[in-house]
């Protein structure tokens, strides 16, 4: 049995489709960083692994799956782009690692697999790199040659907007998996794009609304509990807040788990929070500009505090440096 694993937001989708594309047959499951050592136990055969960060607290616990599914005779294909754990070796997991922080994992997995999928996957590539934010690379920008822009940032935009609506439904997520390597547009698709349409409808009563709600903590705005997609609401926090970084957060089982969006490329979010986030018995890390944290309910306020003394100090020394 060949697997595929990957994350379930519009890029992991995307990888999933290409890597499904050149592997046809295979199994498609979705997993997130903490979750994947457990989620590996399932597996035996080739696998390949798409945008999921190999996670610094539980690298070892990763290891010893990808050992075993590699002594069974697996073929091990590990492609993401977020940053590798701090001090990881070149070999220290099995497989082949496919990794860099400058290009979506779409774009990765459409490189690495491109001579066993039809040309026509560069689209899905591009899909995945506008849903993470990372078109403007010299790879993707080639691949957009071949297409009408327009035409394709409409497709992009309703995959999207339906995935932001799926929320965690899996089954969903795994037929536009098998959707999109089988070369079909989500256009034509009915369900993806009532809830595509659905969901823009709600986008904007949410935007109006968070510009009326958003709070500000010195450099960083933020929203609590709006029962949204936080990432969108980190967004739109940040704008109408007039910050450099938003936060879309929710409170979750005596938890609060946060999206994190940053307007400017001089402050690295995923270095500050996973500095950060565990002096506040957390966690936290993802992307310079997009990242995620998570803190127990009791300490957001302080974290809050800290994390706009982290953002102002490297404002500052910005401007020292200039
Ligand atoms: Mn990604």
């Amino acid at each position: 049995m060949d697997w595929i694993v990957a994350h379930g937001d519009t890029d992991g989708i995307c990888s999933a489709a290409i890597a499904l594309a050149a592997f046809r047959g295979s199994r498609v499951f979705f997993s997130h960083p903490s979750g994947l050592a457990e989620d590996l136990k399932q597996v035996e055969g080739n696998i390949v692994i798409c945008d999921i960060a190999l996670p610094s607290t539980l690298l070892n616990e990763v290891k010893t799956e990808l050992e075993r599914i590699s002594a069974g005779g697996g073929r091990i294909v590990y492609i993401d782009h977020h940053p590798l754990p701090r001090g990881l070796r070149e070999g220290y997991i099995p497989g082949k690692l496919v990794s860099s922080t400058n290009s979506c994992a779409s774009e990765l997995t459409y490189m690495e697999f491109k001579d066993l999928v039809p040309a026509e996957m560069s689209r899905v590539a591009i899909c995945g790199a506008i849903g993470d934010y990372m078109d403007n690379t010299y790879e993707i920008r080639r691949l957009l040659l071949n297409w009408e822009k327009r035409s394709l940032y409409l497709e992009s935009g309703l995959l999207i907007q339906a995935i932001d609506a799926g929320g965690r439904d899996y089954e969903t997520k795994r037929r536009m998996v098998s959707f999109l390597s089988s070369n079909r547009t989500p256009s034509s698709d009915e369900e993806i794009v009532g809830k595509a349409v659905a969901e823009a409808i709600a986008e904007e009563e949410m935007r109006k609304r968070i510009k009326e709600e958003v709070r500000v903590v010195g450099r960083i705005a933020y929203v609590l509990d709006m029962n949204w997609s936080m990432g969108k609401g980190a967004v739109y926090a940040r704008v109408y807040g007039n910050t450099p970084v938003g936060i879309g957060a929710e409170t979750r089982k005596g938890r609060v788990d946060m999206s994190i969006r940053s307007s400017s490329n001089q402050i690295d979010l995923n270095e500050m929070l996973q500095e950060l986030a565990p002096k506040h018995n957390g966690s936290g890390g993802g992307h310079a500009m997009a990242a995620g944290a998570r803190v127990p309910e009791g300490k957001f306020f302080e974290f809050l505090e800290d994390f706009n003394n982290l953002v102002k100090e490297s404002e500052r020394k910005q401007t020292v440096e200039y």
